[in-house]
């Protein structure tokens, strides 16, 4: 299976390892110490250097409560390290919610979207479905970063994520976007409890059913404090650990803060002979 991307085609035979750039001062993780572009550009090549396969570039922070930015401040924040990047050899990721920042980044020639919100802002998915063969992530989130963690509530989650990642994929197709272009992701600690993102870790197969590749994002989250008991900054085993069993359970792209140690794990993973496949079905 493979993804189709602005520039580069990629082969997801093998899992891939997205690295994350905040470029945000109010990141959830890093404190915003790659705040500005040259620090940030810095962290991209770093984050090359230890085997990402992609980097997702973003300049608004998602965690919950964060503060919105304006579309000018995300744009004068994510613009620049995303040109730099692209120089990087590898295909270049931007995580936003906004049109005007797709339309902005696809023009220099981002190979990738990566929109939490599915692209369900108006004249979101005409960005990029205008866009010859830009890739896209859609994820699921219940609710939005301000209220998404104050009760969510599902009656199956596994059922209704799979429901509307189902939906926003046909309203892609609809519009022209080859499915080739397309990855889903069930939003791991969006409108989510602890049990949701469990759920969903265990019944991760079942979203293979949607017949696009995986992305999962569990790096440092709340959920494996939860778990361990772990403040953020000592969740790197948890989110080893869980990047593991995210791709045993099917994921093709682990979307993670620790490349250099996700890069380790999943080559030992490789060793043994696992292969995370579905058994030929879907992926
Ligand atoms: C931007 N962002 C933060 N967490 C994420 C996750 O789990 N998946 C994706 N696709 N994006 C995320």
């Amino acid at each position: 299976m493979f993804w189709q991307t602005t520039r580069f085609r990629i082969d997801l035979a093998e899992p891939r390892v997205m690295g994350i750039v905040n470029v945000t001062p109010d990141s959830f993780s890093d404190g915003g110490r790659h705040a500005g572009p040259g620090a940030a550009l810095a962290h991209c090549e770093r984050l090359v250097r230890e085997g990402a396969h992609l980097l997702d570039i973003g300049g608004e922070s998602s965690r919950p409560g964060a503060a919105s930015v304006s579309v000018d401040e995300e744009l004068a924040r994510v613009l620049p390290v995303v040109e730099g990047a692209l120089e990087l050899g590898v295909p270049v990721s931007v995580d936003t919610v906004k049109p005007e920042v797709m339309r902005r980044a696809l023009a220099l020639g981002a190979d990738i979207v990566n929109d939490i919100h599915a692209l369900q802002a108006p004249g979101a998915l005409e960005a990029v479905a205008s866009h010859p063969q830009a890739g896209v992530c859609l994820m699921h989130m219940q609710g939005d970063p301000a209220t998404m963690q104050a009760r969510p509530a599902y009656a199956d989650v596994i059922a209704e994520v799979t429901a509307f990642l189902r939906e926003r994929i046909a309203a892609l197709r609809a519009a022209g976007v080859a499915a080739e272009r397309i990855v889903v992701d069930p939003g791991i600690g969006f409108g989510k409890s602890v049990e949701h993102n469990v759920a969903l870790l265990r019944r991760q197969r079942e979203l293979l059913a949607l017949g696009r590749p995986l992305l999962l994002g569990w790096s440092r989250k709340s959920t494996l404090g939860a778990l361990t008991g772990r403040a953020v900054d000592e969740r790197l085993p948890a989110s080893l650990a869980a990047a593991l069993a995210a791709v045993q359970q099917g994921a093709r792209i682990v979307r993670v803060h620790d490349v250099a140690a996700t890069v380790d794990a999943l080559a030992v993973w490789r060793a043994a002979g696992l292969t995370g496949s579905s058994g030929g079905a879907q992926q």
